[in-house]
């Protein structure tokens, strides 16, 4: 994205659709194949997560996130960085996505640029208020089903939090997160959210791009029915 204006709530809201979240040690492949195939099955947005045991640091984490950035801009799918900032800084990424323990969305915006997207992950009401009013561009919502991918998840809210914001009149666009599959995934939708992010039933999964596939044609079908 070159333009230096806010990215509109409806072009997020479809990048949101099937956001795929992925570090090197969420993959049992080589993370440039896995990630080639997710795109192949048409991804909308990507999230590089560099996180747990056995992490690349310093000069290997930027490598890999160069590498996959080039894929994603190869594919025409926004990179957004999970937490480092001067990572996202020195990439020129699409956007970063940030928890409750980081810098507030307003403080990330004056660093990072008017245009980028910034996400903020929130696990009940308030932390989605405060969100909002700090300036994110959208939120993650979870964990939705219990996760394995998150040694510090919180309790899980099923799609109650989702319906709950969504209720109270909280428009921003939504993803929902947290042990997501294809067979769950549609009551996340219906809850009110944009779409799903996912770790490991795509990074794990035997046959990724037609996986990823079929989280494209689920998600689009939901939010048909929602209408
Ligand atoms: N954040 P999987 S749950 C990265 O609740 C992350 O905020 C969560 O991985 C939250 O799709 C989670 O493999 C892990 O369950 C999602």
């Amino acid at each position: 994205m070159t333009d230096n204006s806010r990215i509109s709530s409806a072009a997020l809201r479809s990048l949101l659709k099937v956001y795929f979240i992925m570090g090197s040690v969420n993959c049992r492949l080589d993370p440039s194949e896995v990630l080639t195939e997710a795109l192949t099955g048409g991804i909308t947005l990507f999230q590089f997560r560099e996180k747990g045991n056995g992490a690349l640091t310093g000069r290997g984490k930027l490598e890999l996130a160069r590498s996959l950035m080039q894929l994603c801009r190869a594919h025409g799918v926004p990179f957004i960085v999970n937490d480092d900032l001067e990572l996202a800084i020195a990439l020129d990424a699409d956007g970063i996505h940030v928890g409750q323990d980081d810098a507030p969305a307003g403080m990330i915006r004056r660093r990072l640029g008017a245009g980028k997207i910034i996400g903020v992950s929130a696990h009940n009401l308030q932390e989605a208020q405060q969100a909002i009013q700090d300036g994110a561009d959208y939120l993650g919502v979870g964990p939705v089903y219990p996760t394995n991918s998150k040694a510090d998840a919180q309790p899980v809210r099923g799609t109650q939090l989702i319906e709950e914001l969504r209720m109270r009149g909280i428009d921003i666009p939504l993803v929902g997160i947290g042990g997501i599959t294809l067979s769950n995934a549609a009551p996340v939708i219906a809850a009110g959210a944009d779409g799903i992010s996912l770790i490991s039933a795509i990074a794990q999964a035997d046959q990724i791009s037609d996986t990823a596939r079929g989280f494209v044609k689920k998600v689009d079908e939901e939010l048909r029915l929602r209408g």
